[in-house]
């Protein structure tokens, strides 16, 4: 069972997403994260395990890594292909509550910024890492985030921003979410964003990168 996870864990690193697939070239003809998922799940091993024990640990490491500048955008994108491809096995498992997810995180670029790629990796990791993530997409204002905080009790709330001129409103949305929510976490991040911005704006959390912000959820449900 432990090898057959650590392929797993091997093809979401490397972003081996199936067989047919020609990237990595070092796996190129190798079986990818869809049919030894599969394989996995066929053999009788928990989907828990799968996600907790392979997918989760290839996230990781693949999070590390981006964070170390040793693999860059392309190669976590391919990683993330490669989760999807997995996930695909287990939704039914989570959709029965076989498997349990660490909890809820929402997300969105804040408004007036349409910037999504830094967002949208932010997402794929955080779901990577057994989180369930509700993407209220760009240009998200102060209502919708509220509306979703209403809508998903004890979610963590993530808020991206590219632009100087547009880091400004997650002063006013963090506000509007802790009024509607005593006691929701907002978490901040984005290039121009920094740690002292977010307590000058009264955030709860600021990372630079994905993986920072996995490791800060991943905390507080420790
Ligand atoms: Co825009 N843009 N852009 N742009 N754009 C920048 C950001 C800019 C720095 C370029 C420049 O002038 N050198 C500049 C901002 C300057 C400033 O504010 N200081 C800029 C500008 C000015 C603009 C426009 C105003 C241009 C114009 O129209 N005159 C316009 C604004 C549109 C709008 O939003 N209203 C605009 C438009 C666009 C495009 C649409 C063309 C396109 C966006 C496409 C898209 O996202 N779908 C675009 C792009 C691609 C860029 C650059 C080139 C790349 C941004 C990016 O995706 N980076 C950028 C210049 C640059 O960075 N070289 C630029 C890669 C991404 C992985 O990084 O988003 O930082 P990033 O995310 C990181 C971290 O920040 C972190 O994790 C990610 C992974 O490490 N992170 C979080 C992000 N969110 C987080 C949240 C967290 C935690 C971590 O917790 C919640």
């Amino acid at each position: 069972m432990s090898e057959l996870l650590s392929k797993i864990a091997e093809c979401i690193e490397f972003g081996k997403i199936n067989k047919a697939a020609p990237y990595p070239p070092q796996m190129k003809g190798q079986d990818g994260a869809d049919e030894l998922t599969r394989q996995a799940l066929d053999e009788g091993i928990h989907a828990q395990d799968i996600l907790s024990k392979s997918l989760m640990i290839g996230m990781e490491k693949v999070g590390i890594k981006f964070r170390e500048n040793k693999v860059f955008v392309p190669q976590v994108l391919m990683s993330a292909k490669a989760m999807n491809t997995a996930m695909v096995h287990l939704k039914p498992f989570f959709l029965s509550g076989e498997v349990k997810q660490k909890g809820k995180f929402i997300i969105g670029t804040v408004e007036g910024d349409l910037h999504d790629i830094g967002k949208n990796l932010v997402s794929m990791m955080v779901e990577g890492n057994g989180w369930e993530v509700i993407d209220l997409g760009t240009d998200v204002k102060a209502d919708q985030f509220v509306a979703a905080v209403k809508e998903h009790e004890n979610a963590f709330v993530g808020l991206s921003a590219l632009l100087t001129t547009t880091m400004v409103n997650m002063e006013k949305i963090t506000k509007a979410i802790k009024e509607a929510v005593p006691g929701a976490k907002v978490a901040v991040g984005g290039a121009p964003v920094t740690n002292d911005f977010c307590k000058k704006i009264g955030a709860d959390a600021y990372s630079p990168d994905p993986q920072g912000l996995v490791e800060y959820l991943n905390a507080q449900v420790a």
